[in-house]
């Protein structure tokens, strides 16, 4: 009886040791396949000038952890339902008064991907900066401070005077500060942006962020998120090496973004991408509709593919009917594969609220709910 219960233990033993062994081995694997850049860039060493002069050592494309501190935390998760609608006070005409307060800096370092680390450029401390928000016709004041090394401002697409159009009006480095102030208008969702020269390169360090203008009768009630679609050129030499919505790559694929079945969802997507001359944006097991800038509250298609150019958005607005996991992705497979992919996780609401409120009445669903 013994013998037999001890041959047990050390075959189950042994069959534990196999199933460790096998899930270490598929772990590795899979952490290969998710960041083979990151293993392959490991093997040469080189020494690395920061935009702001700081020089650090790198290892291929990654500059090495031990010498480099990640100074920015970013969490794609609290970015994507973040909406800033700035300190509102009413103006003599009846109207609002909406000011925010938008600091420049271009010394940040962020640790993009486990062990890949970028000298960011930001607005309000991330990439991308806040999105601000306004309905039309409110007056937006944005008490801008730059407090980079470089000259910097805040271009807002949008309609405004020339004067607040923050192209001629560059704002001195190390605590230089415009107000830029304007009616907000039109109805969308617009980019905002630095605009000094050279133009790509304060942009693809991260300078840009979103301006949502509701319209002054509103939109119907929905789950609602932003996706900045954009890219990393992490060692300067004019191409992306990753992509991404909201900078951190498969950020949405690892942590997926839980949304309700039979719920408006509304996604205010904006291009960033630079040097690649489009991109994309495809969703699967659904369609949506498609307003081109929001600036019309009739949509243009009901698809479920995209195609933008540079600072080209737009909304979308959907809804699931079955729960489960959907890709959402560029269909050019090389944005996809460098990080550009994220999951809806779709719950049926309806089974969650049966167990809360027992049916009154016969509806029932195809679920049987
Ligand atoms: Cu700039």
């Amino acid at each position: 009886m013994k013998k037999t219960s001890t041959m047990k233990q050390s075959s189950l033993n042994s069959r534990s040791v196999m199933i460790f062994s096998l899930i270490a081995v598929v772990a590795i694997s899979s952490i290969f396949f998710v960041f083979p850049e990151a293993i392959k860039a490991q093997s040469e060493e080189k020494v690395f000038v920061t935009h702001t002069g700081g020089i650090v050592k790198t290892t291929g494309e990654i500059i090495d952890p031990l010498y480099v501190e990640s100074t920015m935390e970013f969490d794609p998760m609290e970015y994507l339902r973040d909406f800033d609608y700035g300190v509102t006070s009413p103006l003599p005409d009846g109207t609002t008064l909406r000011e925010y307060t938008i600091v420049a800096e271009d010394d940040k370092i962020m640790e993009v991907s486990p062990g890949v680390f970028y000298n960011v450029w930001t607005f309000n401390g991330s990439v991308p900066g806040p999105t601000i928000r306004a309905t039309e016709g409110d007056t937006v004041r944005v008490n801008f401070i730059n407090n980079g090394s470089k000259q910097h401002t805040m271009h807002f697409h949008g309609i405004h005077p020339a004067g607040m159009d923050g192209v001629f009006e560059p704002v001195g480095a190390g605590g230089g500060q415009f107000t830029y102030e304007f009616i907000a208008g039109p109805a969308g969702v617009h980019p905002y942006h630095c605009h000094v020269m050279p133009l790509e390169e304060h942009i693809v360090h991260g300078l840009y962020g979103v301006f949502i203008v509701d319209p002054k009768e509103g939109r119907a009630p929905a789950d609602e998120m932003v996706m900045v679609l954009n890219g990393l050129d992490t060692d300067f030499d004019t191409e992306n090496n990753f992509y991404a919505a909201n900078t951190i790559p498969f950020y949405y694929q690892h942590h997926p973004i839980q949304i309700n079945t039979n719920e408006l969802i509304r996604v205010y997507v904006v291009n960033m991408v630079e040097f690649d001359p489009i991109n994309n944006l495809h969703l699967h097991g659904n369609l949506y509709k498609y307003y081109p800038t929001g600036t019309d509250l009739v949509p243009s298609f009901y698809t479920d593919m995209i195609t933008l150019s540079q600072t080209e958005r737009g909304i979308m607005e959907f809804e699931y009917q079955y729960p489960g996991k959907y890709l959402f992705h560029a269909h050019k497979v090389e944005f996809s594969e460098k990080g550009w992919i994220g999951i809806f996780l779709v719950s049926d609401d309806d089974s969650d609220s049966e167990q809360e409120t027992p049916q009154t009445t016969g509806n029932t669903n195809e679920y049987g709910t």
